[in-house]
């Protein structure tokens, strides 16, 4: 089972790790940090798609449950991840049900979906009858980060084949007129998170939320976030670079 589906049952939040940087090895060494599940991000990354494949078997082979945020809500992208190692799909710029139908039949083999046959990894790890249960095996998640996504979530969390929403902090904040940060104190975008997460409980689905520090990730835990990514290792590496060079200098 996919360990975060399992997480979700037992009632318990996800930890996920956020990767912008390519290379398989700190994807394994991060994975064997105690992360749940971590997101290679293809939106905003210099990661291509053989060096994404690299990173979620090193990601499986840690011990976390490999994600991926796709660069577009494309179902062709989305498939050939999903057939090379990824358990876990992000969408970005999920604006209307529309957007959310295209990306739940991205994700589900027919009659259900439209997504082709060829899973080369899954058959690996779940063996030669994976497709009848594809769909237990994955995770799917649509972005909430614009206002327009705000005004059609109702139809957004109504679409069969999403398991939840994953909130984009800085776009959202951008689209409200707010400056794109992480972790946000901006009254607008405040309010609009907390909008989605309630939403979100109302249609009994998923939310989860990119973020930037531990305290932040801890907070929207405990206000019932399901799935927190903390935090991008391009941040973690210079954060800890300008640590441990203040400390010598
Ligand atoms: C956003 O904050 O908009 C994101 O997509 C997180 O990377
Ligand atoms: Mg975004």
């Amino acid at each position: 089972m996919n360990r975060v589906r399992q997480l979700w049952q037992e009632g318990k939040p996800v930890v996920a790790g956020w990767l912008q940087l390519p290379g398989a090895l700190h994807a394994e060494a991060l994975a064997r940090c105690d992360y749940d599940a971590i997101v290679v991000d293809l939106q905003h990354s210099p990661i291509d798609f053989g060096m994404a494949v690299s990173m979620m078997s090193a990601i499986e082979l840690g011990g976390a449950e490999p994600f991926v945020r796709v660069a577009a809500n494309d179902g062709s992208e989305i498939g050939k991840l999903l057939d090379n190692g990824a358990y876990g799909i992000i969408s970005p710029m999920i604006n209307d049900a529309g957007d959310a139908q295209h990306l739940g039949r991205a994700v589900s083999y027919p009659p259900r979906g439209d997504r082709s046959f060829g899973p080369r990894r899954p058959n690996l790890r779940f063996g030669a009858n994976y497709h009848a249960q594809a769909s237990e095996t994955l995770v799917t998640l649509a972005m909430i980060e614009t206002e327009a996504a705000i005004s059609n979530l109702d139809a957004i969390l109504s679409v069969e084949g999403i398991d939840g929403v994953f909130v984009g902090p800085t776009d959202l904040a951008l689209s409200l007129g707010c400056s794109p940060r992480v972790d946000s104190t901006e009254g607008p975008v405040v309010e609009a998170i907390q909008h989605i997460r309630r939403k979100s409980a109302e249609a009994s689905k998923r939310c989860g939320i990119f973020c930037g520090s531990a305290a932040f990730a801890r907070q929207k835990i405990e206000e019932g976030f399901a799935f927190v990514t903390v935090a991008p290792d391009l941040a973690m590496l210079t954060e800890a670079a300008r640590n441990i060079i203040s400390r010598t200098r």
